[in-house]
């Protein structure tokens, strides 16, 4: 089976398994998991912040940040298809009280004109504008990316009105890769910054959060009271300095294998994509002159040997990622032009 669902799919090799088996532990929660620490540590050096927060997951790591940073009440400026606002179950709303204000980017990107006009004046009927979240690779929208430039614009913007800026930098390392620059000259121009290890990165869970030294502190405790302090936990974050020592370069090979298979659905007939915009590990495609909606292409998809995701009524995403090879990828092709003659 081809598995394109998402990069989350990897399962641990043989070697990461191995550092994770022979990782030193202690209780985190005290504080006293090395392994833990090391990669809090490397992450927030490697990022140019002060102080990072290892987290079980994307979604803890970007509430925590959003609730560090807002009290009930305020507004988040945010793209309309961000994984905080679309695939977060409210949590913010729940979890922080913050109010979201949906912005409409290009492919998910925002840029300081866009994020100007939504920021609220002081009026004391409305809500006051207090955190700007943006996504770097963007998910939704097909792993496009920010440039640094334009990171740089909204993070001036932000300084001027004292409004924090926090990155769900999920796929960091793929967008710092495909826009020729550095995860800390990304990361610089955010308050807070969260990188996943459970993507294109390879590990099974982790990730960590980044930010000022009294941002950390903060956001300690609200990763408590959600329960996500953990206790022998180092054999996680042993996995994720694995990846980080083995996995980060090779992200290379999944973006030309994405670009690949955009390159190859570019010219089945029946299909919808621009090669172009496929910059990272993500390629969305759209079956719109097809007489089959993107649910049942992927379901009817999946017997002939490749899982795809469904993205939206008529579009599909598919991720490549360290378990798929360019074999691999050719070989999908082959599949899904197969498959469209008999449709
Ligand atoms: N994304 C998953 C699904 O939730 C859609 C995927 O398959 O791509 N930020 C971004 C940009 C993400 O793509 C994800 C996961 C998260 C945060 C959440 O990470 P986890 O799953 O660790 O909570």
């Amino acid at each position: 089976m081809i598995d394109l669902r998402s990069d989350t799919v990897t399962q641990p090799s043989e070697a990461m398994r191995k550092a994770m088996a022979m990782a030193e532990v202690g209780d985190d929660v005290l504080g006293e998991d090395p392994t833990v620490n090391q990669l809090q540590e490397r992450i927030a050096s490697l990022l140019g912040k002060e102080a990072g927060l290892f987290m079980p997951s994307g979604t803890m790591a970007n509430q925590v940040a959003i609730k560090t940073h807002i009290q009930p009440g305020n507004e988040i400026i945010i793209d309309k298809n961000a994984h905080i606002f679309y695939y977060e179950c409210g949590a913010a709303a729940v979890i922080s009280g913050g109010q979201f204000h949906c912005l409409g980017g290009e492919k998910g990107i925002l840029t300081a004109k866009i994020v100007e006009a939504a920021i609220r004046p002081a009026d004391i009927h409305q809500p006051p504008t207090r955190l700007i979240c943006l996504e770097n690779s963007h998910n939704r929208g097909g792993g496009s990316i920010y440039t640094l430039e334009n990171l740089a614009g909204i993070a001036k913007l932000a300084a001027k009105h004292d409004i924090r800026v926090h990155l769900d930098g999920a796929r960091l390392f793929n967008a710092a890769l495909a826009a020729k620059t550095t995860v800390q000259k990304l990361a610089r121009q955010t308050d807070s910054v969260c990188v996943a290890f459970s993507k294109g990165l390879g590990a099974p869970a982790g990730s960590v959060l980044c930010g000022s030294k009294e941002f950390i502190e903060k956001a300690i405790r609200f990763r408590k009271m959600l329960g996500g302090g953990m206790r022998q936990v180092g054999i996680l974050a042993a996995a994720c300095l694995y990846a980080l020592d083995n996995n980060v370069k090779r992200l290379e090979v999944d973006h030309q294998n994405a670009k690949r298979s955009a390159l190859g659905l570019a010219g089945m007939e029946g299909l919808k994509i621009d090669p172009e915009q496929v910059v990272t590990n993500i390629v969305l495609f759209d079956v719109g002159s097809i007489p089959m909606d993107a649910y049942t292409f992927a379901q009817r998809l999946a017997p002939a040997g490749v899982l795809l995701i469904p993205f939206g009524p008529s579009t599909l995403r598919a991720v490549t990622h360290l378990d798929v090879t360019t074999a691999e990828i050719d070989k999908t092709l082959e599949i899904i032009q197969q498959f469209l003659k008999k449709v």
